[in-house]
This record gives C-alpha cells, sequence and structure tokens, in this order.
C-alpha cells in the first residue's frame, strides 16, 4: 500500500546517530529490554479522531489540513480512503495497535438504522484490512458528545430519549469493537459534567452515568466481549466540571456504585495535568489500586489551560511514566495510544509520521531509562530505607493492630522525640538525571 502517502516509506530503526526525520532512533521494535521486545512493552497505537480526522480547525478558524483521502463529495468514499490511508500509516510506522470513535470511521447518516449499516460496511473493511496488515485493535469508543443532541450530555442527559440514544449507540459500538477483536473499550466522559449546578440535578446524572455503565457491563457479558473496559478521567472541557474529574474521583464513583471490578484506567497525560496532578500521579493511583489498564500518550502546555494534546517528546515524562508501568507489572491489555494531534500549522502529511516517529521514540527512550532504574533499584532502596522502621517489630506491630492509642501513648513518652531522617528529595532528583 503506497497510495496515499507516497513520499514516505516504511520507517526503520537507524540507531542514535541517524539524522534521518524518517527512521527511529531509538525504537527498535525486536530489541530485547527486561526480557520483552520494545514492542511487547510499549504496544504503540495510534488513534484515528486526530490523526485522519484532525483538520487543524480551532475556535477561531476552520482546518488547515487538506488530505487526499478526505478529498471526495461522497462521505463513504472518504471514510473508505481515509481507511486505507490509516493503515498504510500503521503498517509505514511500525505500530501493531489502532483506536477509533464510532464516529471517526464513518458518518452519520439521517437516523440510526442507516448510521449503523454504513459502520458495518466500514467495520468490514477495517477487519480486512487488520487482518491484510497484522494490524489489532486496541481499543474501541462511542463519539456520544459532538452531535447536538448530546449537548446536554449522555449518560447524565435530561432526557431519558437522549440516555437511550447514548445506551444505543455505546451498544452498537461495543458490538463493532467486539467484531473487530477489541483489547478493550473506553468510555471517556465527553459532555458528562455541568456548567451550573442551577439547572443540574447532580445527584441524579450521577445515578444515571452508573446506571449507563452497569448496562454496558451487563452487555458485554450478554454478547460475551471479552475486551478490558476503561474510564477515562478528564476534570474539564467540554464541561466546566466533568464528572470523571480524575483517577481518585473515577474509582470512588465506581467503588460507590459496586463497578470497580469491571474498569480499569485510562490515563491521559494531559488530563492529569488539567487535573494539576502529573501524569505520574495518575498512572501510580491507577496502579495501587490495580485499575491501570492504558493510557493516552500525549502532553499539554505548561502555559495553556486547556487540553493541547500534543505529541509527547518531554523524556522525564516519558522515563517517570514508563518507571511507573514498570512497576504495575507493565501492560496486559492497554498500550500507549498516542491521543495527540498535529499543531495547526503543521500540514504536510509528513508531518504525521514525523509526530509519531519523536513520540515512538521518547517512550523507547522512557523505557530503556525505565529498565535502568529497576534493574539499578536505586528508587526502591531508598523508598524502603525511608520506611524501614515500619519493618521492624514496633512498626509491624502497629500496621497489624496489635497496638492502639493508649499503648502508643506509653511509647511515646517512654522513648521522647523521634529521631528523623532526610527526605534525600535533591539527592534522589540528581540521581533521576543520572539515567535521563
Ligand atoms: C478527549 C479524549 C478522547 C478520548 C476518547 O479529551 O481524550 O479523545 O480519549 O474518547
Ligand atoms: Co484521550
Amino acid at each position: 500500500m503506497n497510495q496515499f502517502f507516497p513520499s514516505v516509506s516504511k520507517i526503520k530503526y537507524e540507531g542514535p546517530d541517524s539524522r534521518n526525520s524518517l527512521a527511529f532512533k531509538y525504537y527498535n521494535p525486536r530489541e530485547k529490554v527486561l526480557g520483552k521486545t520494545m514492542a511487547e512493552h510499549l504496544r504503540f497505537a495510534v488513534c484515528y479522531w486526530h490523526t485522519f480526522k484532525g483538520t487543524g480547525s480551532d475556535p477561531f478558524g476552520p482546518g488547515t489540513m487538506i488530505r487526499s483521502y478526505n478529498s471526495s463529495a461522497d462521505p463513504m468514499q472518504n471514510a473508505e480512503d481515509t481507511m486505507h490511508a490509516a493503515f498504510e500509516l500503521f503498517s509505514k510506522l511500525g505500530v501493531e495497535f489502532w483506536c477509533f470513535h464510532d464516529r471517526d470511521i464513518s458518518p452519520e447518516a439521517d437516523n440510526l438504522a442507516e448510521t449503523n449499516k454504513r459502520l458495518d460496511q466500514i467495520v468490514k473493511l477495517a477487519k480486512k484490512l487488520q487482518k491484510d496488515n497484522g494490524i489489532k485493535l486496541l481499543w474501541g469508543t462511542t463519539n456520544a458528545f459532538s452531535h447536538r443532541r448530546f449537548m446536554a450530555g449522555a449518560g447524565t442527559n435530561p432526557s431519558p430519549a437522549v440516555f437511550a440514544y447514548a445506551a444505543s449507540q455505546i451498544k452498537k459500538a461495543m458490538e463493532v469493537t467486539k467484531e473487530l477483536g477489541g483489547a478493550g473499550y473506553v468510555f471517556w466522559g465527553g459532555r458528562e459534567g455541568y456548567e451550573t449546578l442551577l439547572n443540574t440535578d447532580m445527584d441524579r446524572e450521577l445515578d444515571h452515568l452508573a446506571l449507563l455503565l452497569q448496562m454496558a457491563v451487563d452487555y458485554k457479558k450478554k454478547i460475551n466481549f471479552r475486551g478490558q473496559f476503561y474510564i477515562e478521567p478528564k476534570p474539564k472541557e467540554p464541561t466546566k466540571h466533568q464528572y470523571d474529574f480524575d483517577t481518585g474521583n473515577c474509582i470512588a464513583f465506581l467503588q460507590k456504585y459496586g463497578l470497580q471490578d469491571h474498569f480499569k484506567m485510562n490515563i491521559e497525560a494531559n488530563h492529569a495535568t488539567l487535573a494539576g496532578h502529573s501524569f505520574q500521579h495518575e498512572l501510580e493511583l491507577a496502579a495501587i489500586n490495580n485499575m491501570l489498564g492504558s493510557v493516552d500518550a500525549n502532553r499539554g502546555d505548561l502555559f495553556l489551560g486547556w487540553d493541547t494534546d500534543q505529541f509527547p517528546t518531554d523524556i522525564y515524562e516519558t522515563t517517570l511514566a514508563m518507571y511507573t508501568i514498570f512497576k504495575a507489572g507493565g501492560f496486559t491489555t492497554g498500550g500507549l495510544n498516542f491521543d495527540a494531534k498535529l499543531r495547526r500549522q503543521s500540514i504536510d502529511p509528513e508531518d504525521l509520521f514525523t509526530a509519531h516517529i519523536g513520540a515512538m521514540d521518547a517512550f523507547a527512550r522512557g523505557l530503556k531509562n525505565a529498565a535502568r532504574m529497576i534493574k539499578e533499584g536505586k528508587f526502591t532502596k531508598a523508598i524502603k530505607g525511608r520506611y524501614a522502621g515500619w519493618d521492624t517489630d514496633f512498626g509491624k506491630k502497629i500496621e497489624k493492630r496489635k497496638l492502639g492509642f493508649e499503648q502508643l501513648e506509653k511509647y511515646t513518652l517512654a522513648n521522647g522525640e523521634p529521631a528523623l531522617q532526610s527526605g534525600r528529595q535533591e539527592l534522589l532528583e540528581n540521581t533521576l538525571n543520572d539515567y535521563i
């Protein structure tokens, strides 16, 4: 396939000294790191929405990017051409996975029955192209936020008719994700949130959101879809207050409604920072709750308060992210999906390649750095040392609830001021730099 990106050939690994912008300098898919290949660890995915449907439009103007696969007057022709272009890019990049929303791959028609028919037609093509190119689906999802019917949310909409529409759309999207052998299915809140409590029954909306997820869990069982469900936290945008604010909030929500065993987190770097957290914080919190599922790999801008969805290039971030992912045992069903978009002025098709190549190299470096950090164990040792008191007889007794308030008071009265130790933050930050 060399139809839509004729100026780009298969991207190869050329090593760190290469100055070829269309080659990998660090991502060497078959190279082994801590017992597995880089490809197995990283499980890269390309997202359909930004990469193939993104045009560079912003609130101040329409798109700037003109693509040959999006130039027909017939929307279904565009959908087919775009699917061919997508698999050409996946294969040339050498990524093994992709992700999509139902409406990215196939346009809406005048009614749901027709829309579903169109979707089936495109899914048939996607299935063939997956097989021909040896590419798999990391996850599918539903776009229940772009159409005007969802202006007040999908599952949290004040109208049960809109709730029903969203449910119907999710049902179909789950079916096609299963049909394509998807390893997962994502629920990102879209417009599940509110603008003002003056018109919002938050209590009822949250119950309805849980209800929609419960229905999805039930239907998953019914159709025997084995993929992993993920929730993707985001604190704001498009609504002022998104219900799936951050990982902590999502976990509490799932626990409240008894849904915690059915979902893991899909952590997006830029959503973490919008919530006032580091990317690593969100990954770590998900991991310690056994809910680290998948990652939307991108980055924000330190000076902007919205979701800029830039391609990840920061080696500190990728190193710390991969360190936490390693500690959590690595990906099983999930992977690194580049939920990232080109800047408005990056109008050339080649920019799609250089953006992904840079991001894949950034994570490959992060992976190698993190592997050395794991192997040398300096941070694990430092943390273990910092909590060593809890491994003494005294510490263990407190943890096992053998000592209560009265005994602890007695201990404190007998032993006086506790001995203090340095947190050694600067030393550890310098040590981290040794690996970058
Ligand atoms: C929105 C976002 C979505 C989800 C999938 O900020 O990240 O693209 O990843 O719906
Ligand atoms: Co995302």
